[in-house]
């Protein structure tokens, strides 16, 4: 038996239980988990936002060490560092064979996955195949990236969903060039790695958006070159910094309809929004037909930045190795398993940054 957090029933308050893990098939991997970050998706799977199936781990971007190997994976020894990975490509789909892995069939439909039970026996399933709030985990060998040594646990935590997608909307879905003007709407994890991409490109301006004026400092430090609160009124404060144009690409990295139509609008004519936030699916966004044809914006979702994570996590591991991408100014918080809900409160508040799970990680190298 292991600790996790699991929520038993939709609007529920999770609570940390013991539970037992599922049964070790030939193609898995039993998991110690290292780190965990806490996401907006994993309080949307509490709120009724994202409908996984019930009681289900909660916890989807971690790191964590292999503590034993399926009888028939050989490519991964136990000891070995990964990141968990949510939305790992079947490689034989249609979107895979054309070239857009992070639309796989098998990660669309995976909300939660059976496996492992309660301690009464009830039937347990995992967040998005990974069920990241434990301190225990059973995956498919598929469902982890291997590290390289020496990236530290809770950053390579980061890279598991934060990083993928919000570095991965500026340089993958919208591949922000120099001099490009953008707007980032919504300061947690994700937008904040949107930030640091954008910067990374040489972007200019970055306007960084959001409700807590306590984000200013970070966003300044992590290179927004301007800070906003959102109101309304925002495109036209926006169309001011940028020769009263707009941006060339804004990013809603908040999943609300009022949001999203506000970075719609703080674009310039023919250029780009790009929704990251994953809002309500009985929530509409309004646009006005006249606007659409006059403003010849484009308007599109953005599943996980455009990723494909066999591809990406090295290459972050070999920005952080090189000392050229810092994702440690990110982290605001850290915790044990008891301490989610209050991250869960934070978010709710819109306050803080990430929020780290630590775990007893040891073997973690
Ligand atoms: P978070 O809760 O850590 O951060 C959200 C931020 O938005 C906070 O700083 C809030 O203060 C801020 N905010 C709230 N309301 C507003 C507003 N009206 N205007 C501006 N800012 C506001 O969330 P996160 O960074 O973990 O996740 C952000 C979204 O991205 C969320 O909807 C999540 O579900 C989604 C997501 N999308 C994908 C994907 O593949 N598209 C993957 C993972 C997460
Ligand atoms: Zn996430």
């Amino acid at each position: 038996m292991v600790k996790a957090l699991v929520a038993h029933e939709p609007e529920s308050k999770p609570e940390v239980v013991e539970v037992e893990l599922p049964v070790l098939g030939p193609g898995d991997l039993r998991i110690g988990l290292a780190a965990a970050g806490v996401c907006h998706s994993d309080l949307s799977m509490t709120n009724g936002t994202v409908t996984p199936k019930f009681p289900v781990v909660l916890g989807h971007e971690a790191s964590g060490v292999v503590l034993e190997v399926g009888s028939a994976v050989d490519d991964i020894e136990v000891g070995a560092p990964v990141v968990l990975n949510w939305a790992a490509p079947c490689r034989r789909c249609w979107f895979c064979l054309n070239a857009q892995p992070w639309l796989c069939r098998r990660v669309e439909k995976t909300v939660s996955t059976p496996g492992g039970k309660l301690a009464d026996g009830t039937p347990l399933n995992l967040a998005l195949a990974v069920g990241a709030f434990a301190e225990e985990t059973v995956v498919p060998r598929w469902g982890v990236v291997p590290l390289p040594p020496g990236i530290p646990a809770d950053v390579a935590a980061l890279m598991g969903c934060a990083v993928l997608t919000g570095f991965g909307a500026v340089r993958n879905s919208a591949q922000v060039r120099s001099g490009e003007s953008v707007a980032i709407f919504g300061l947690g994890g994700i937008g904040l790695s949107a930030l640091v991409a954008a910067r990374m490109a040489g972007a200019g301006p970055i306007v960084a958006i959001d409700i807590n004026p306590e984000k200013e400092a970070t966003a300044r430090a992590l290179g927004a070159t301007d800070f906003l609160l959102y109101d309304d009124s925002l495109p036209k404060t926006i169309r001011g910094l940028t020769e009263r144009r707009g941006v060339d690409h804004a990013f809603e990295c908040v999943g609300r309809p009022e949001t999203i139509h506000t970075a719609w609008s703080s674009a310039r004519r023919g250029g780009k929004c790009f929704v990251v936030g994953v809002g309500r699916r009985d929530q509409a966004v309004e646009i006005s037909a006249l606007e659409l044809y006059h403003y010849a914006r484009e308007l599109s979702g953005c599943a996980l930045g455009s990723s494909d994570p066999d591809r990406d996590i090295p290459m972050y591991c070999s920005m952080i190795g090189s000392g050229s991408l810092d994702l440690q100014p990110l982290i605001s918080h850290r915790t044990d398993l008891d301490g989610i809900n209050d991250a869960f409160d934070r978010m709710r508040a819109g306050e803080g940054l990430r929020t780290v799970v630590e775990f007893d990680a040891e073997g973690f190298r």
